[in-house]
């Protein structure tokens, strides 16, 4: 074992999600062992204990999880669980934390970002409970990177991942396992795959999923083709690749595009599912139509009564607060509580282990349940072809029918990438100072009627978290939320979210855009973004 020198980098301050930066500067001399060290550091319970380690494959997956290894084994760690290949998706690594009492788990990926030498890369740590590690755990390992003057690491021949197997890294036990099965078993044990084998055998509906040449390949494979029969010809890039094959593994209609082909040459009863870099977002089609995320939650609320795993079993949900505001309706109706959190899934945890909730959602394509403490790609697809399996109607019509109950929430939103951080600083900070004075105002011809910055109290354990995005609310029941993206790693990302609750049927087939216009242009006029940022257009919209 050897102590080698360091010095602390700034910026090792993990985001919403862990820490996450371009792959060059995880390529400069102990920065990667640098962040290591601060975890065990922060966490000295971590010796003597089990973890679970995977990633999704991308570039320097490969080098970081040997690092990885050797400072464990340096750290004191009893036990390692690591995936074949070094691959485990994060609802994976969620479910083995869980499943094997392990004291937590070191995930690398930088989501659905783009991967390669030239992309991104990341790391992030969970806890006991199999959840992103909460802001008093990260605020410490931040702290300790800098102040680190040095860092342990075995100075000893990789371990073999190719195979599963055991093996021994000075003291510690190195068990490498398939990345896939208990998590396929896992899902198994929450759907009815029977029903759901039968509707994948029937022959006027068509199902395609698309892996993105990410993580989720290897377990759409196991699942979908080997436990549930479907035809490997509907499996589209499954797979991994460490570049995502020069896509962007962002399931979303700008990028899943091979999946959208598909779909348009499909029949009417057909439905769609992609995942991202490390498989914990998700993307629905039914038929070409995107179901929004937000409806996604709101739906399977809804319906959760229908399907094996959650029958009897809903307690509350949970949203963050830039989701639309169509799960409290679900909420109300069946007479439960619904949560509303910060961004971050980390927020949803202590509602999880509290049982106050059973299911959440967040419109970043992010939806999952009490199963683990990630929100889960494959979980969702699943849960829809379930659905699907039950009612014998295409998702759009399930979509329809939920809206005809409920109404239908619009929701968009919009995306401003690489703004000059300090400038975009300054904007939010100039709109904060305006909130009092808002209430009353009108701005493109909307009335503002309440302005605020989200302040999120945790239920459990009082935890405080302030200044978490600026809420607009105007007099046609419209929303809007502004804050800056946490997981971004060139510059600052603005994110606009707009929102509103429709009952008029005639209204439904109307665009996000056009539902929403009047809430866009006062939201942008309050803003001003050309003024202080020079830009007169979102690069995003979703
Ligand atoms: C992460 C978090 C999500 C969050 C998303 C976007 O997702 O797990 O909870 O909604 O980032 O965060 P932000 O708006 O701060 O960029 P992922 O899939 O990127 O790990």
């Amino acid at each position: 074992m050897a102590q080698i020198s360091t010095q602390p980098y700034p910026g090792q301050k993990p985001g919403t999600s862990g820490l996450r930066k371009r792959v060059i500067e995880f390529q400069q001399p102990h920065y990667l062992e640098n962040f290591i060290q601060a975890v065990f550091n922060s966490l000295p319970e971590l010796r003597g204990a089990t973890l679970v380690i995977g990633g999704d494959g991308r570039f320097y997956n490969q080098v970081a999880i040997q690092t990885l290894l050797k400072m464990a084994a340096a750290n004191g760690v009893a036990k390692v669980w690591v995936g074949r290949q070094g691959w485990l998706s994060t609802p994976a690594v969620s479910a083995l934390i869980r499943r094997h009492s392990a004291a937590g788990g070191f995930i690398l990926s930088a989501s659905h970002n783009p991967g390669g030498p030239q992309g991104d890369f990341g790391i992030k740590f969970n806890s006991a409970n199999g959840g992103p590690a909460s802001d008093a755990i990260t605020e410490r390992i931040y702290a300790a990177s800098q102040t680190i003057e040095h860092y342990s690491i075995c100075q000893v021949a990789d371990v073999a991942l190719d195979q599963p197997g055991h093996a021994k890294l000075a003291d510690m036990d190195v068990e490498v396992i398939d990345p896939v099965t208990e998590y396929a078993d896992l899902m198994e044990s929450l759907f009815d795959f029977s029903q759901i084998r039968a509707l994948l055998a029937e022959p006027e509906f068509t199902f395609y999923f698309d892996a993105m040449h990410a993580i989720t390949g290897p377990y759409a494979q196991e699942i979908f083709s080997r436990r549930l029969g479907l035809p490997t010809k509907f499996l589209l890039n499954c797979e991994p690749l460490e570049d995502f094959g020069g896509g962007h593994p962002d399931p979303n209609l700008a990028h899943a595009d091979d999946l959208l082909q598909a779909l348009q040459d499909a029949g009417v009863f057909s439905f769609g599912g992609a995942s991202d870099g490390d498989g914990d977002r998700n993307m629905l089609l039914a038929q070409s139509e995107m179901i929004n995320p937000c409806d996604s939650i709101a739906l399977l609320a809804a319906n959760a009564e229908q399907l094996p795993g959650y029958r009897g079993k809903l307690n509350g949900v949970a949203r963050s607060m830039p989701t639309s505001r169509a799960l409290d309706r679900v909420a109300a109706e069946l007479n439960i509580p619904c949560y509303q959190t910060p961004t971050g899934w980390k927020y949803f945890g202590s509602l999880l282990d509290a049982g106050k909730i059973t299911l959440c959602g967040e419109e970043s394509f992010g939806t999952g349940s009490n199963h683990l403490r990630e929100k889960d790609g494959l979980w969702a697809v699943l849960f829809w072809l379930n659905l699907i399996a039950l009612e014998r109607c295409p998702a759009q019509t399930i979509l329809r029918n939920h809206w005809m109950k409920y109404g239908r929430d619009f929701f968009t939103r919009h995306d401003y990438e690489q703004l000059d951080s300090q400038a975009a600083e300054k904007m939010l900070a100039s709109l904060q100072e305006q909130l009092p004075a808002l209430p009353g105002r009108t701005a493109a011809g909307l009335n503002l009627t309440k302005a605020e910055s989200f302040s999120y109290t945790d239920s459990v354990d009082g935890s405080v978290s302030r200044d978490q995005g600026i809420i607009l609310e105007f007099s046609d029941g419209s929303r809007a939320v502004v804050r800056l993206s946490g997981t971004g790693t060139a510059g600052a990302t603005l994110r606009l979210y707009f929102d509103r609750h429709e009952m008029d049927t005639k209204q439904y087939e109307q665009s996000p855009q056009q539902a929403l216009m009047h809430t866009i242009s006062a939201t942008l006029e309050l803003l001003d973004i050309r003024q202080h940022c020079g830009r007169s257009a979102a690069d995003v919209i979703t």
